[in-house]
């Protein structure tokens, strides 16, 4: 059967999450952008009269922090509440094949038979720009029928996938004494995320001892409005209420429009460069310019849109 990719946009747009995996394989097929493009046309904030009201959050950590079996708890406390959410699991499969972490693994756990829960592993298989690029365009789809969209990354630091740019609320996750990420932001290395999450905690004085390290060296930094929640994935969970909440907290302080409108225009620059090479960046008189073309641009125009702003520029 043939599938027109704007007509699953427009599904899409409708609130038709049925149409979410032939949607994603229209995305994930890098070798027909235009198919791609179609359907996210369909999704922009231009189409659907304003921002996509989904919580795009970010979850992201070092290997084998508890990300996914803390999701599979967070899906589960969504669930209840009533909202539908989709989990975008970024496995650089790449750098783990042979890695004795993978037998220790976690899939996020959910019904099968529950309409309301879309569940999405992607390979990145060594695509570097390519892949957050699909990311990127496959959060935005699932935006626009699902309540949350979670975007599941493994790294510190800068992952491959820049999740900053693809979310509105990033938690960055930890299990007990884990001191790369306590270096890594003493030292500036890593930005300040929007959530700090120490997994783990029925461990007990580990978990606690490493959330009063985490709270100290927010403090050090003028974050100390950042929450550091310790939290337990496994039987019986505690923390995971106190979490999302934690994470709508946040949500609700955004101003939303404006920093999607950044998002999506730093996305246009990388995707743009990443492309066309820095060569075509001086073309268009260097980074500033770039960005000062698109910040004049109209906020509801979606990453393509900017992106063939800039070459009509260049
Ligand atoms: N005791 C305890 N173990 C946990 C908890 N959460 C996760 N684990 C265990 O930690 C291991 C790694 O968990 P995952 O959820 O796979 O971690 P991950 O961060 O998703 O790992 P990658 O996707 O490989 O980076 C598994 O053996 C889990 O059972 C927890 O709250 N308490
Ligand atoms: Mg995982």
């Amino acid at each position: 059967m043939a599938t027109d990719p704007s007509e699953l946009g427009a599904r899409l747009r409708d609130g038709d999450r049925s149409a979410a995996p032939a949607a994603l394989n229209v995305i994930e097929n890098r070798a027909d952008r235009e198919a791609a493009a179609a359907l996210l046309a369909e999704v922009s904030p231009a189409a659907l009269g304003g921002e996509a009201p989904a919580h795009l959050v970010g979850v992201t950590g070092p290997p084998g922090a508890g990300k996914s079996t803390l999701l599979s708890a967070l899906v589960g406390r969504w669930r209840e509440a009533g909202r539908t959410v989709a989990v975008l699991a970024v496995d650089p499969s790449s750098k783990r094949s042979g890695g004795s972490l993978l037998g220790d693994r976690a899939r996020i756990e959910h019904d099968p038979g529950d309409d309301g829960v879309l569940i999405r592993s992607t390979a990145t298989a060594g695509r570097l720009g390519g892949l957050a690029a699909a990311t990127r365009e496959a959060a935005e789809a699932l935006a626009a029928p699902f309540d949350v969209v979670v975007v599941e990354t493994v790294g510190v630091g800068q992952s491959e996938t820049d999740v900053e740019e693809v979310c509105d609320t990033v938690a960055v996750v930890v299990q007990p004494a884990s001191g790369d990420v306590l270096q890594f932001l003493k030292a500036g290395i890593m930005e300040v995320p929007d959530v700090l999450v120490v997994t783990k905690a029925d461990l007990g004085e580990p978990a606690r001892r490493s959330q009063r390290d985490l709270e100290q060296a927010l403090a050090a930094l003028g974050s100390s409005e950042v929450p550091v929640l310790a939290v337990s994935s496994v039987s019986p969970p505690a923390g995971i209420a106190e979490l999302a909440d934690a994470l709508d907290a946040h949500r609700a302080g955004l101003d939303l429009a404006d920093r999607r409108t950044r998002a999506r225009r730093a996305s246009a620059l990388r995707e743009f460069t990443a492309e066309h090479g820095e060569s075509a960046l001086r073309a268009l008189g260097g980074r500033r310019e770039a960005e000062r073309l698109l910040a004049a641009e109209d906020p509801s125009r979606g990453v393509a849109a900017l992106i063939e702003a800039l070459k009509a520029r260049a």
